[in-house]
């Protein structure tokens, strides 16, 4: 090689080795930037948990807004397949809001949109954030790391209200909710903030994915013992190789032992009897939140209720 072609070589080597360190310097630079001036924090970990131990935790036995004082609200949120809880998180404009959030299975996002809110739900730890609202309007949460077949659809809001409507509102979900348990339609509120995710409000199901209820789950209940199961069901999950009308299912059911033994009742009592699934029952009794709360406490597994299943007898 000549002397001169070499010398030409080694400039431009020096010029991309130039070129590349400036870039590099100038990302550390935006950076600091970012955090300097734009008020962006990095979530922190307060405390760790496990997802089993949930359903007692101080935060999240009862997610939702707390308020703390003048202004200041607590929210405990959870990320699970594929919904946040709470689902909607309403709050008066203006609300400095200490997060506490957690994933009660795998790793989700939680970003909240026309913020700079953006955080991991992690499964075992707590991370803990703030924000203050200054604006009123929705604020869709979505989840931004794939989780599963229906990550698409995880998504949640954030409600921030004018303190008028924020108290109207207050009232009324009082109201409501006399209402609902007055007129025996908790079971379908239970099953739509739960259930509906995967099963569809329809019922229906997800095809390949989720099983259908409709037309489905009296079979199951007419079949011996399969009261039971479907208590067992609901309090520790199941998974394995199903077939439901001839299409076959081979996912998780997630335990649902957080929720109180009312919801439960009521979420049974509702799938057994909505969707016309009521005239395909023979000698049904509603399930009672006693008869939830005596199988309690078993350390029963998701594959214990799948061969438990396998003896029901069922296609
Ligand atoms: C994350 C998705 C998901 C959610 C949420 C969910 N389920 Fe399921 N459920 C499933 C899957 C998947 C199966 C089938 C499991 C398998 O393939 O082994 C199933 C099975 C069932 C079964 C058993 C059906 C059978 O044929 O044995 C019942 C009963 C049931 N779910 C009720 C509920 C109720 C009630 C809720 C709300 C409290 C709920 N599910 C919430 C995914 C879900
Ligand atoms: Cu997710």
């Amino acid at each position: 090689m000549e002397h001169n072609q070499h010398e030409v070589i080694a400039k431009w080597e020096r010029r991309w080795l130039s070129a590349s360190g400036l870039m590099s310097l100038s990302f550390v630079i935006f950076i600091a930037i970012s955090l300097a001036l734009e008020g962006t924090h990095i979530a922190q970990t307060t405390s760790r948990t496990t997802p089993d131990k949930l359903s007692s935790h101080a935060l999240f036995a009862n997610p939702g807004v707390t308020a703390l004082g003048p202004g200041k609200f607590q929210v405990a949120a959870m990320a699970q397949m594929f919904n946040f809880i709470p689902a909607e998180i309403r709050l008066p404009v203006g609300a400095e809001v200490d997060f506490y959030l957690t994933s009660r299975d795998v790793l989700h996002g939680f970003q909240l949109e026309n913020t700079n809110v953006n955080v991991e739900a992690i499964p075992g730890e707590i991370s803990h954030f703030k924000y203050t609202f200054d604006k009123p309007g929705e604020y869709r949460i979505s989840c931004n790391e794939y989780c599963g077949i229906s990550h698409q659809n995880m998504v949640g809001k954030v409600v921030i209200l004018s303190s008028a409507e924020f108290a109207q509102d207050a009232a009324n979900r009082q109201a409501d909710a006399l209402t609902l348990a007055q007129s025996g339609n908790a079971g379908e509120a239970v099953f739509n903030a739960n259930c509906a995710s995967c099963h569809q409000a329809t019922g229906l199901g997800l095809a390949a994915v989720f099983p259908p209820l409709v037309g489905h789950l009296p079979s199951v209940y007419n079949a011996d013992g399969g009261r039971d199961y479907l208590v067992d069901t609901v309090l520790y999950g199941m998974q394995g190789q199903i077939k439901v009308d001839g299409a076959s299912y081979n996912s998780v059911m997630p335990a649902w032992a957080q929720l109180s033994d009312d919801d439960l009742a009521a979420a049974l009592n509702y799938a057994l009897t909505a969707w016309g699934n009521d005239a395909l029952l023979s000698n049904f009794t509603e399930y009672s939140p006693e008869e939830i709360a005596a199988k309690r406490g078993q350390s029963r597994t998701a594959a214990d209720n799948y061969e438990l299943r396998q003896s029901l007898g069922l296609e």
